[in-house]
């Protein structure tokens, strides 16, 4: 049996050797076998998110083996957008990151954040599956030191705002206090649909709208419906503005400690459970306008085609689109 030298080592000394004795005695193998991995799991999402879900069954269940896996959900270890840091330091194992946080550290990384750019989840999926997603992970890797392990369809992003006024184009979000969360990439977004972007963490979004202190914000319908956000606001607008996805960060420093099995072990349930959370969000996306409409809101589609002729005009002559890669707007646009 190859011995693993993990970065962290589970519980208190007299806990393992408990474990220990559990495990010889039932078991009568090697008393290593207690020694876990323990990966520890930052992110701002609530434990009922879907990609909470089906991390902590699908990822958790495949790597039992060898590895623990620890989720740590609202912000509660790490805040939010400083979890690849913290694994870049060697102190935080995964997350579940985004092109806007990567893209703070690495600004070629900024082509994903273009509002308007990917088409759905089918065109992610294609994009990071093939070529380019290989050299954009190849760049985190060599220039942080953290791992993406696979993509995840998070949903498309619409907008959730608390006042009355109807939107058809982006002069109607003129003066509109539009909560994005707090980067560049994300703010620049805001300003790109027309509206009045303000940071703010997405743990205090659901308080911000019920005091008035924003007039909206953006997210995905099943991320809408698992923060309640449909209890303090009046109306979606469906500008479908990103199709938004996730990227399974891992420690290249926990990556490097494991055995090759262990490595694909890991990649192979990263790549399964970000596969079934995908497919669980495109199903719950396309019934929860019914829901929200049920909740008394009103949903319905603005001049879509305003909003994006406008966004894909700002991002074109933005500072971001310098740091884009030679070349890789065609090839995104030519995977089909
Ligand atoms: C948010 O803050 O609105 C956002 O949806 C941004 C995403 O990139 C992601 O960080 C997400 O929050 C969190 O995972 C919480 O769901």
């Amino acid at each position: 049996m190859k011995l693993l030298k993990p970065l962290v080592r589970t519980g208190a000394l007299s806990a393992a050797f408990a474990a220990v004795t559990l495990v010889s005695a039932s078991t009568g193998f090697s008393a290593f076998a207690a020694d876990k991995i323990q990966l520890r799991m930052s992110t701002p999402a609530t434990e009922t998110d879907f990609r909470s879900q089906g991390l902590a069954t699908t990822f958790a269940d495949g790597v039992s083996e060898f590895a623990t896996y620890e989720p740590h959900y609202n912000d509660t270890l790490f805040k939010q957008g400083t979890e690849l840091v913290a694994i870049a330091r060697g102190n935080l194992e995964m997350s579940i990151t985004s092109a806007q946080e990567l893209a703070k550290l690495i600004p070629e990384w900024s082509i994903f954040t273009a509002g308007y750019l990917m088409r759905d989840a089918e065109h992610q999926r294609k994009v990071f599956e093939g070529e380019i997603g290989k050299e954009m992970y190849q760049l985190v890797e060599d220039k942080l030191g953290v791992k993406l392990l696979s993509v995840m369809y998070f949903g498309t992003r619409q907008l959730n705002l608390r006042i009355e006024k109807e939107i058809k184009t982006p002069a109607d979000l003129d003066g509109v206090k539009l909560r994005m969360p707090g980067t560049d990439a994300w703010q620049f977004l805001g300003k790109a649909l027309g509206a009045n972007p303000t940071p703010m963490a997405f743990t205090e979004v659901y308080t911000g709208l019920q005091t008035g202190a924003i007039d909206g914000q953006d997210n995905p319908l099943p991320t809408d419906k698992d923060k309640k956000f449909y209890e303090v606001t009046k109306q979606i607008v469906l500008t479908g503005h990103l199709a938004d996805m996730n990227f399974l960060a891992f420690s290249k420093k926990t990556w490097d400690s494991l055995s090759a099995d262990q490595q694909k072990t890991v990649m192979d349930s990263a790549q399964k459970a970000s596969a079934e959370i995908s497919k669980t969000i495109l199903a719950n996306e396309a019934q929860l306008v019914d829901f929200f409409k049920g909740e008394g809101l009103k949903v319905y589609t603005p001049d879509v085609a305003s909003f994006r002729d406008r966004a894909q005009k700002m991002y074109l002559e933005s500072d971001f689109s310098k740091d884009w890669p030679k070349g890789l707007l065609e090839r995104i646009n030519a995977v089909k």
